[in-house]
């Protein structure tokens, strides 16, 4: 017997009972250090609070919806009967927790029927808690959120990360020679999910990378979308944007003439 339908909102306040929990444990376990093992390339760590954060993020929620399905960067891979799957990456920005350096976070994101409808990043070295419900709004720590007026592009921050495969890598710092002269500055934080959040807090005024998976931005995007951004998502050419409205054109034509992309 399937629970009864939740609301998105329900999603959401579940998202973030169980994202402040894994808060809390990160903050303390940030400080106590660990070793970290590399999956697909040696700039991909994971360690074994990697793996509990996911496993702990799963149990939680399968206490209140033993029916709903789970996608995990660490490999929860469950299918569910509900029509509510849960996209998590219980430590996005792992290489920044193995350092203690500002900039990871939890990502858990609620799809229902194929459509992210709830979002929560939870940012522990900021003590943000952004969240997001498909056409009710962004916040963060219960504040609502509204991208920065951005218009010019010579003047804004925009973010963006480095893949994993030294291939990929290449290709996108090689972009940055068009791109850089052209914006105020780039900022790298490390995780798409703290990048997106970024965006509709206006701490930068945009984002882009290319090769996420959909653990990184679920939630991310969905927050940055609420909260005023234009988010382009992976598309068959693999980019990712979210940018203030009043500059996607300027940046993706910049983009554009920057090789990161076919
Ligand atoms: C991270 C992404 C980020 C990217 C990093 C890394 P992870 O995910 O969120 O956008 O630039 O290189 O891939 O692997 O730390 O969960």
């Amino acid at each position: 017997m399937s629970e009864p339908a939740a609301t998105p909102f329900e999603l959401r306040d579940l998202a973030a009972e169980v994202g402040s929990e894994i808060n809390d444990f990160l903050l303390v376990e940030v400080r106590r250090g660990h070793a970290a093992e590399t999956k697909s390339s040696a700039s991909d760590f994971v360690t074994a609070v990697d793996r509990a954060c996911e496993t702990r993020i799963v149990e939680a929620i399968t206490a209140t919806r033993p029916d709903d399905g789970f996608k995990g960067e660490e490999g929860t891979d469950a299918p569910g009967i509900s029509g509510v799957r849960w996209i998590i990456d219980p430590i996005d920005g792992t290489a920044n927790f193995v350092f203690a350096h500002p900039g990871f976070s939890v990502s858990i994101a609620a799809e229902v029927d194929g459509v992210v409808v709830a979002g929560v990043v939870a940012d522990p070295m900021n003590r943000h808690l952004f969240d997001a419900v498909l056409g009710a709004g962004a916040r963060c720590n219960g504040e609502t959120l509204q991208v920065r007026p951005a218009t010019d592009i010579t003047r804004s921050l925009v973010a963006t990360g480095f893949g994993y495969q030294p291939d990929r890598r290449r290709r996108q710092a090689h972009a940055l020679m068009t791109i850089l002269p052209e914006i105020a500055d780039i900022r790298r934080m490390g995780s798409a999910a703290t990048d997106l959040c970024g965006v509709a807090l206006g701490r930068v005024d945009a984002y882009y990378e290319t090769g996420l998976n959909e653990w990184d931005l679920a939630a991310g995007a969905l927050i940055a979308a609420e909260a005023g951004a234009v988010v382009k998502m992976p598309a068959p050419d693999d980019l990712m944007v979210a940018a203030a409205p009043g500059i996607i054109d300027d940046l993706l034509a910049l983009i554009g003439r920057s090789g990161l992309i076919d």
